[in-house]
């Protein structure tokens, strides 16, 4: 077993539905990419274990939404004790793009990070529709300007150009900002208590004979 330090940091995906947040999680973690359609990857997150240049161990707890972005109703527990987060746009949506703001809002509101320099990567999605792009480079370059800390990764979950150097470049940033965090403790174990006594299943009243 390594005896490096190891650390847990907790990522989020947040953008518009369909500028392929699912997949980029999928490509990252899993290594592969379907076109079938997937609102979710069916739970809240995926773990990816990510060794550092300097020999630290982290584990990526990767959050991705099961399409309530849709609704702006994401709830405190996605966005609470968040370590890093990844913004995605679609750079052949220009809604997308022009969206991206409101999901600043959102992050700012709901997890109470005020701290400009937050580990943040910013992805411009399916980059191999260069073809179709609708959001010029210029444009991105603008709005990076007036986010200096945002590092700028064009990616392709499809092919999967740009994705790990994307997520790497968010793990060092985080490690960085969190140089001060302790380690995890080898063999911690982590008491999971249910706070709710699950009350009676109402009846489904239309099979109800
Ligand atoms: N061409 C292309 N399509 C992509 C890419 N990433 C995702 N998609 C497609 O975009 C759609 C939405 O992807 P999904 O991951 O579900 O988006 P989410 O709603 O942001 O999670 C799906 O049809 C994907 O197949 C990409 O890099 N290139
Ligand atoms: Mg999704």
């Amino acid at each position: 077993m390594s005896t490096n330090p190891r650390y847990v940091s907790k990522v989020l995906l947040l953008g518009d539905s369909f500028v392929g947040k699912s997949c980029l999680i999928q490509r990252y973690v899993k290594k592969e990419f379907t076109q079938e359609f997937r609102a979710t990857i069916g739970c809240d997150f995926l773990m990816k274990q990510v060794e550092t240049p300097s020999g630290e161990n982290v584990t990526l707890q990767i959050w991705d939404t099961a399409g309530q972005e849709r609704f702006q109703s994401l709830g405190h527990a996605f966005y609470r004790g968040s370590d890093g987060l990844v913004l995605v746009f679609d750079i052949t949506n220009a809604d997308s793009f022009a969206h991206l703001d409101g999901w600043l809002v959102s992050f700012k509101d709901n997890s109470g990070v005020e701290d400009l320099d937050f580990p943040m990567i910013l992805v411009g999605n399916k980059a191999d529709l260069a073809k179709e792009r609708r959001v010029s480079e210029s444009e991105v370059a603008h709005w990076l300007n007036q986010r200096p800390s945002v590092k700028y990764y064009e990616c392709s979950a499809k092919e999967g150009t740009g994705v790990d150097a994307a997520f790497l470049d968010l793990c060092l940033t985080i490690r960085s900002a969190d140089s001060h965090k302790a380690p995890v403790l080898e063999n911690t174990t982590i008491k999971v208590q249910r706070t709710q006594t699950p009350g009676k299943r109402r009846l489904n009243t239309c099979c109800k004979r």
